[in-house]
């Protein structure tokens, strides 16, 4: 299955949405692997905007980013990058379809709310990146079997 990193930003977190984005994802079957709230250093910002570092909007962003603790989560699912991605919409929220995390609650480009893993690839080393191996639960909740049929399981 793959896993996707998602992080509440501080705008989710300032605007009290914590609970309303943790319940989209439960709800559509996602499974949490990893949950924690933890304040982001500017060392471990810069490796994970990395290709936005030439960006005129770094500075503001990384200010935005440090504003007050974030929320990590892990979420594991078959397709979990691709899913969690329509889920939360395109990067401005303004652009953002209806239904999606940032086209519901947002209205910025830079304080859209949610982050979400952008591949496969990035949704393992994203993982390494904010959660230790210990805080990563790996787990068969009983509603598996009513969530995927036996072939997607063992896709
Ligand atoms: P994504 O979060 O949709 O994957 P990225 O291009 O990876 O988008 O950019 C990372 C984050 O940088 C965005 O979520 C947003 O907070 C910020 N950002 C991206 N483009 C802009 C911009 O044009 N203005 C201000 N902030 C931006
Ligand atoms: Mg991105």
């Amino acid at each position: 299955m793959e896993q996707s990193l998602v992080i509440i930003k501080p705008s989710g977190v300032q605007r009290n949405l914590i609970g309303k984005i943790i319940d989209r994802f439960q709800q559509k079957g996602l499974v949490i692997s990893g949950l924690k709230m933890m304040k982001l250093s500017e060392e471990l910002l810069r490796e994970h905007y990395a290709h936005l570092v030439d960006r005129p909007f770094f500075p503001t962003l990384m200010k935005s980013m440090m504003a007050t603790p974030v929320v990590v989560i892990c979420l594991k699912g078959v397709d979990a990058v691709a899913v969690v991605r329509s889920m939360v919409g395109v990067t401005n929220a303004r652009n953002a379809a209806p239904g999606t995390i940032r086209g519901d609650y947002g209205m910025s480009s830079q304080e859209n709310i949610v982050h979400a893993s952008d591949s496969p690839e990035n949704g393992i080393i994203e993982t390494n990146r904010f959660f230790k191996p210990e805080e990563i639960f790996d787990y068969t909740p009983v509603t598996i079997s009513s969530t995927y049929s036996p072939d997607e399981l063992n896709s």
